[in-house]
């Protein structure tokens, strides 16, 4: 049940913790039904602690407590008291260090929250992070209390063959009634966050890596048997990551042994617990026929995310919960980077601007934006955010910006000296970063707690006489009490003739592009030597997280679609010109006029498809129109419909008009081939694909058959998706018999399905919403399965703008539904699913009513869980 008033926790009330556990034994007594831990903790007074006798007081939730003693002796009932969430010791011995054996009992069967201990499939498996630990047995369950920690797991041999915790194995052996028991130990510190056990009937994939210090490491990854055959992507994306942390960071694995574990019960994505990553599914397994490319991109991405932790989150981890972005921003941008070196830099770019453009700036213009590091929460697991990870990442970013490449080297390799073994903040950080370079980063900070995205107003003249170019930069945000932010913004400039022009201020020497400093309100630059007005080429690289609004005419952008030598602002140019003819169109359609094609969009799009192109995927991206999502960012009043239209209506003209030259590198690029992943063939498939899309826009019988015969050939999984994708969301009479037969191709492959029930939450095809009730009905729906809710629920809520926001409001009504029946099993997959009814505020107000009549609802539901109620109450506020 909900507490009536949930309590908030702020981060100007941190103080040290009162007791440190230097040393922790765990015994457990593992069964599905009742699993018994006894824990012997070695406790201490934590000298920085000035309270004289203060209580111990531990975290513990949903436990059974069967005994408590204190060096040996049982403490009766009078000596401790319990609550719903922590079990107090008045006194304890002040002097010396003493040890604290409590045994309790848990129910991992009845665990539907997936924290803590809880059953996956047979699986027996742990999430900690954040506050999971406290689900498993009493203890100071903050991550700034750092343990070592020895294991030991007992379980029947039969249906826990395999053992598993952080660490090292060091002895195992048998017991009667066919049990059987493996101790673990973990040499290295950790906050409780990082503890992991495993125990299952798992089958093992196996290999080594030889590190720089030529220590030979063991990696495993443990995934159920009909899985094996799809583990080698995940083995040598690991490899890759481990090579790619020494060569870029100096950084070496510290253990003998990397295990991963794949579940498919999972709330997140994948977790970096010391030693025994526990992933996903989705982010571990993938063959050709059963993975996209993209899949196989976000696989590598997550398990070079898991494992940089290792040094960005476990060796140094965050002192308080308030600090999340310390390891996520660092280490999202770490992989970042990872990816961008083993795929395309060009195109990683795009992709993760994308990302934080349509679904973080939105978080950061909505009622529950925060900082980067927040200040206060109810619930730490709702923030797990969009902001904490993709703009923490673009923060870290801009300082490396700031600093320079080898200057980013010699902070962190400071930052890692300094803190190994410590729990930290990301004043910290921010601190080795400016202490190696001998550069302030004092305004700088202001990134980590104001929120909000800055807009950049930008206006330019030119000096025929002095042959200046002035551009004069005003910085804003949402709140006028805001200090000015430090932004690093990198310029370029074009020659008429499409060259680039040498860039001289006053204070600088000649270079092609240059970063200049934004600290005040409104500061201008003035570049010289200009013979005539150049084309000002701003925020390269999108160099920082800002609204850039500067007026560019569809000329101007059209000189930059052809000449800009940035890639991302070269991209940037043609959606800009999209984007500005579609929000054309789109008030062409609120005021019920013809809808006509611009001329000169159609002709970027025919100079883009003239060019030779080396990297197809770029090409790819050069060619797709703004999404959907990313068009409602740029009005006032979202409306949905006239988007839709409007974007359909200038695909379909440049369906229509291409079409020879859309058919024409169809063929070209048309191979059947499979297990192919080099960028190549990655490539050739995405050109094509997106081909086929605009050839699909015809609706035309030659069309429907390219389709359908793609669907039918596939021999990957990129391909076989792209054509029925693109038969689901037309009027092709295919579309029920591929449906079906894709069903009954891969019922027996739960990622794929969960690709099955995404394509159809996702079509704009008229019967969707109807088409999402009928699946929920589904005997391959369930709810207690996170990937399964979320390839239904979640994408019909987050992906399908157009439907969800159906102007009866059964969408909203419908996502209600669900997130009550999801509250009661599990509150944080629950609480995710309220961040399509956040943005209330964006549309209009028949829509606004409807969706708060939703989040009211929500609030007023008994039994409310506080993961929910702060979600829906903060966006009511
Ligand atoms: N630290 C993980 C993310 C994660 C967070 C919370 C979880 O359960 C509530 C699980 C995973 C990461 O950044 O990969
Ligand atoms: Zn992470």
């Amino acid at each position: 049940m909900r507490d009536a008033n949930p309590q908030t926790i702020y981060l100007k009330d941190y103080t040290v913790p009162e007791y440190l556990i230097e040393n922790v034994e765990l015994n457990f007594i593992l069964d599905e039904q009742e699993t018994r831990v006894v824990s012997k903790l070695s406790l201490k007074k934590n000298p920085q602690c000035k309270i004289a006798n203060p209580a111990l007081v531990l975290q513990g939730e949903e436990l059974d407590l069967v005994s408590i003693a204190i060096d040996g002796t049982a403490l009766d009932k009078t000596q401790y008291q319990q609550n719903k969430e922590t079990l107090s010791i008045a006194h304890v011995p002040q002097e010396q260090a003493f040890i604290l054996a409590i045994e309790n009992t848990i129910s991992p069967k009845a665990n539907t929250a997936l924290e803590g201990l809880y059953l996956s499939s047979t699986m027996l498996c742990t999430q900690c992070e954040a506050q999971g630990f406290r689900k498993i047995t009493y203890f100071l369950d903050r991550p700034d209390v750092m343990t070592r920690f020895k294991t030991t797991l007992i379980a029947d041999k039969d249906k826990y063959p395999v053992l598993l915790s952080n660490g090292n194995k060091v002895a195992e052996g048998e017991l009667k009634n066919n049990r059987h028991w493996v101790s673990w130990e973990d040499p290295f510190k950790k906050p409780c966050y990082l503890f992991a056990l495993v125990a299952g009937q798992l089958e093992c994939i196996e290999d080594s890596f030889t590190t720089m210090s030529n220590r030979e490491i063991c990696l495993q990854i443990f995934v159920e048997k009909h899985d094996v055959d799809k583990c080698s992507h995940a083995m040598q994306s690991l490899k890759n990551s481990m090579r790619w942390d020494e060569e870029t960071y100096d950084r070496e694995y510290d253990l003998d042994l990397y295990m991963i574990v794949a579940v498919s019960h999972f709330n997140m994505g994948a977790m970096e617990n010391k030693g025994l990553n526990v992933f996903n599914t989705k982010f571990v397994l993938a063959r050709p026929d059963t993975a996209t490319d993209s899949d196989y991109e976000h696989i590598e991405g997550v398990i070079g995310h898991e494992y940089f932790h290792n040094w960005t989150g476990n060796r140094i981890t965050c002192r308080d919960w308030f600090q999340l972005s310390l390891k996520e921003g660092f280490t999202v941008f770490r992989d970042q980077e990872f990816t961008a070196d083993q795929t395309s830099k060009a195109v990683k770019r795009i992709e993760d601007v994308k990302l934080l453009r349509t679904r973080q700036f939105a978080e950061d213009a909505g009622p529950l934006s925060h900082p980067i590091r927040p200040e206060s929460y109810i619930e730490i697991n709702n923030f797990y955010t969009l902001t904490v990870y993709e703009k923490g990442a673009e923060v870290v970013r801009m300082i490396r910006t700031l600093v320079g490449e080898n200057g980013f080297r010699k902070g962190s390799d400071l930052y890692f000296q300094r803190h190994d073994g410590q729990a930290v903040t990301c004043d910290d950080f921010v601190s080795a970063m400016e202490d190696a370079n001998d550069f302030d980063l004092r305004q700088f900070r202001h990134w980590y707690s104001q929120s909000g995205t800055p807009t950049l107003e930008v206006t330019q003249s030119y000096n025929q006489d002095k042959q200046t170019c002035k551009i004069t930069l005003k910085q804003s945000s949402k709140s006028t009490t805001e200090e000015p932010l430090h932004i690093p913004i990198k310029v370029g400039l074009l020659n008429s003739d499409g060259s680039s022009a040498a860039v001289y201020t006053a204070n600088e020497e000649t270079a092609d592009e240059i970063i200049i400093e934004l600290k005040e309100k409104e500061q201008s630059f003035i570049f010289e030597q200009l013979e005539e007005k150049p084309v000002v080429s701003l925020l390269r690289g999108f160099s920082a997280p800002v609204i850039l609004k500067m007026e560019q005419s569809l000329e101007e952008l059209a000189f930059l679609l052809s000449h800009d030598t940035d890639t991302f602002n070269r991209w940037e140019a043609g959606q800009k010109m999209s984007c500005q003819v579609i929000l054309g169109l789109i008030e062409d359609c609120q005021k019920k006029r013809t809808l006509q094609m611009n001329p000169l969009l159609l002709e970027a799009y025919k100079n883009v498809l003239q060019q030779p192109w080396d990297d197809l995927s770029y090409f790819s991206l050069l060619l797709s129109l703004p999404e959907e999502n990313y068009l409602a960012g740029q009005m006032d009043v979202i409306d949905v419909d006239a988007i839709h239209t409007a974007r359909e209506f200038v695909k379909q003209a440049l369906a229509e008009q291409l079409q020879s030259q859309f058919q024409a590198l169809y063929q070209q690029f048309h191979k059947d081939e499979s297990g192919q992943f080099d960028a190549g063939a990655i490539g050739r498939r995405r050109i094509k694909n997106i081909c086929l899309s605009y050839l699909m826009q015809l609706e035309t019988e030659q069309n429907y058959q390219l389709a359908k015969a793609q669907f039918n050939t596939a021999k990957n999984m990129t391909d076989q998706m792209a054509a029925l994708s693109c038969i689901v969301n037309s009027n092709n009479p295919a579309k029920p018999s591929c449906l079906e037969s894709f069903y009954q191709q891969w019922k027996n492959e739960a990622l794929v399905i969960d690709k099955w029930f995404t394509l159809q939450a996702c079509s704009s095809a008229k019967d969707t919403f109807d088409t999402v009730q009928t699946l929920l009905q589904h005997s391959a729906f369930e709810l207690s399965n996170p990937n399964r809710v979320r390839s239904l629920t979640g994408a019909f809520s987050q992906s399908n703008q157009l439907h969800f926001h159906a102007a009866n409001g059964q969408g909203y009504q419908f996502l209600a539904d669900q997130i009550i029946a999801l509250n009661s099993l599990n509150p944080q997959v629950a609480s995710r699913m309220v961040s399509a009814l956040t943005q209330w505020k964006r549309f209009d107000n028949a829509r606004q009513a409807l969706m708060k009549t939703q989040l009211e609802r929500l609030i007023n539901t008994a039994d409310i869980s506080k993961d929910v109620f702060e979600v829906a109450s903060k966006s009511l506020a």
